[in-house]
């Protein structure tokens, strides 16, 4: 007869350490060694002895080159796949079991067809490599806000960037205890060695499945080795995942930065920012005030993905559930973000940037004087020269870095309060080079979720596919909604509308746009740093003291509401910036007609603003 199953026995059997008691996640890591057959199993502690004995296995396989000691400290560079650089949204499935759950703007298959699909794929997908287990949490350890999750994975460069992403390893397992909810994510390259194969630098498979089931709250992701398609904490859990987590619970999962302000009379404001991928997230996040803003300090809490629930004083609480940035390096320099040139100094995993002769990194953007010579993200010899011959860039578009908050000189002090800090505004940003004003005070709640929900921008390199091209990005979370967008509309409203009701003073939302440009394709609004100004206005205009002018979508500040100290910017210019063109916006309402008629179940408040704003317009 058997005998039941100790729990000695079920951790030997997936060579976890004793410690681990928690027998639904050992039964797990076992069903998945048993479908996708690795040839051992690896528990992450998350120490720094690791991550620097797994950085050496990269080292010798091929994966990472480390970068001059003396140059840039404890460093890596990876190059990917050529065919493995950005996300990839048209392989990007939702899988709940109503079609109409994941909504016109998300691809979705019914859960048992997924899992029928998944599975020939997934068998012996882990053979000759080790399984990484990687127990992470989604902000600060054991805090109300934060969530937990483990990723199994092949891919031991995901362990290492799964190390600065979040906080991973021995933590995670114990605020999981024996019973606690996880996500279980499931991540392998698709490359299985058999018979002793020889491995290649970035293994991938062409075929490729980011998927999510929200209804079991499970990840499986199939063949990419980068970014949000394998880092499986960061869009796929903290966006995805979570907004239908958020839906359910009554909070927010957002694609946003939180940046703490403090103005020279002391008093600190938190905002959070949702802007698209490869937008200026970070470099917003790690705004340093220009000439004219002296005794105002702006300060980070995350550069990119917000957590926000309300507390007991129907205040919106809001946390980065991660512990590091993985940023687009190229046109990251001293002039566009001091801050983050000084967080690269050390301790950074640089994906597709370009090597130097001197064994450091180089990307476009980083130097007004390129080297005279490279190796370009591809192996390539690279010099300026070649460059202006074959347009080949040195660094990909979507190059990233890796590297922990803390090695942010702008970090904010509160950045891993497990409470959160208090919101104060929401700022919806999209790239724009015509149409849409510098910046934009909604009138009220509704207007700004209107405003927010049919906001468009142009398309990066951030996605796979064309670049440049206008799309609506709801909220920046075009990508990232786990639901249908009208739902995830209507649990906007819903949260403003309940939190009013308790007497809540609801945060202020403003819509900007950094990226106009002149007749002959310049941006004329200077950005970056400059972009304080705009920030002060909007934090006077919370404490109501400071002006603008009313027009069909809400309010823009006259050239004399903004503070113009140490910058020459003209009256003229700034006209090109807030100008609104009524034809391009009967264009631009028809655009929203357009993503609204995608939508059944379109909340009522937004077609009335709607009509409003066209009233106003004149239409
Ligand atoms: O590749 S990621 O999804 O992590 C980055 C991004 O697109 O914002
Ligand atoms: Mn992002």
């Amino acid at each position: 007869m058997n005998q039941p199953e100790t729990l000695a026995s079920l951790q030997a059997s997936v060579h976890a350490p004793e410690s681990v008691k928690h027998v639904r996640l050992l039964a797990w890591v076992r069903e998945i060694a048993s479908l996708t057959q690795p040839d051992s199993i690896y528990w992450c502690d998350g120490s720094l002895a690791e991550y620097d004995r797994l950085c050496g296995e990269l080292v010798k396989a091929g994966t990472f080159k480390k970068l001059n000691e003396a140059k840039r400290p404890n460093s890596y560079l990876a190059w990917s796949d050529p065919t493995d650089v950005a996300r990839v949204e048209d392989r990007t499935f939702i899988c709940c079991e109503k079609k109409e759950d994941a909504g016109p703007t998300n691809n979705w298959m019914a859960p048992a067809e997924m899992r029928n699909t998944l599975q020939p794929l997934f068998t012996g997908s882990m053979r000759g490599r080790t399984m990484y287990v990687v127990p992470f949490s989604m902000g600060p350890l054991g805090s109300d806000i934060a969530h937990i999750g483990v990723e199994l994975s092949d891919s031991p460069y995901v362990a290492v960037n799964m190390k600065i992403m979040t906080r991973m390893g021995k933590g995670a397992l114990d605020v999981l205890g024996s019973d606690g909810e996880f996500v279980p994510c499931v991540h392998t390259v698709g490359a299985p060695l058999l018979n002793g194969q020889a491995d290649v630098a970035w293994p991938c498979n062409k075929t490729k499945y980011i998927v999510h089931y929200p209804e079991s709250r499970e990840i499986w992701s199939y063949g990419s080795g980068y970014g949000g398609n394998a880092l499986l904490g960061k869009k796929c859990f903290a966006l995805r995942i979570a907004s239908t987590m958020g839906k359910k619970d009554g909070w927010l999962a957002e694609h946003m930065l939180i940046l703490g302000v403090t103005n020279p009379q002391g008093k600190k404001y938190h905002v959070a920012a949702a802007f698209p991928s490869a937008c200026g997230k970070t470099n917003f996040a790690m705004l340093i005030p220009p000439k004219g803003f002296e005794g105002w300090k702006v300060t980070t809490i995350g550069d990119d993905i917000a957590w926000i629930k309300p507390g007991a004083d129907g205040r919106l609480y809001a946390i980065n559930p991660e512990a590091g940035y993985f940023g687009v390096a190229p046109g990251t320099n001293e002039q566009s973000n001091a801050n983050c040139m000084a967080s690269l100094n050390r301790d950074v995993i640089f994906t597709n940037v370009a090597l130097t002769d001197d064994g450091d990194v180089w990307w476009e953007g980083m130097t007004k004087t390129p080297p005279a010579h490279l190796i370009d993200w591809q192996g390539n010899n690279w010099t300026p020269e070649s460059a202006r011959a074959t347009g080949q860039k040195a660094a990909h578009p979507n190059a990233r870095f890796t590297v922990a908050a803390v090695n942010n000189p702008a970090l904010d002090s509160a950045w891993d309060d497990p409470k959160g800090v208090a919101i104060d505004a929401f700022i919806f940003g999209g790239r724009r080079a015509t149409t849409v004003p510098l910046v934009t005070e909604a009138r009220d709640w509704v207007e700004g979720v209107y405003m927010a929900a049919t906001m468009g921008t142009e398309t990066t390199a951030a996605q796979a596919g064309a670049q440049g091209i206008v799309r609506r990005d709801p909220f920046a979370m075009l990508p990232f909604a786990g639901y249908n967008m009208a739902d995830y509309f209507a649990h906007w409203l819903e949260l403003g509308a309940k939190l009013e009701k308790r007497g809540a003073k609801l945060p202020k939302i403003f819509t900007v746009n950094w990226f106009r440009k002149d007749a002959d394709g310049k941006f004329v609004w200077p950005g970056f740093g400059d972009n304080m100004r705009v920030m002060a206005w909007m934090l006077e205009r919370i404490e109501g003291s400071s002006g603008g002018s009313e027009h069909a979508f809400g309010t823009t500040p006259n050239f004399t509401d903004l503070n113009w100290n140490g910058l020459a910017f003209t009256e003229a210019q700034f006209e090109s910036v807030v100008s609104i063109d009524h034809d391009a916006w009967r264009a631009e309402l028809k655009l929203h007609d357009d993503l609204f008629a995608q939508l059944t179940n379109l909340p009522a408040a937004l077609l009335t603003t709607k009509a409003k704003i066209e009233a106003r317009l004149g239409a």
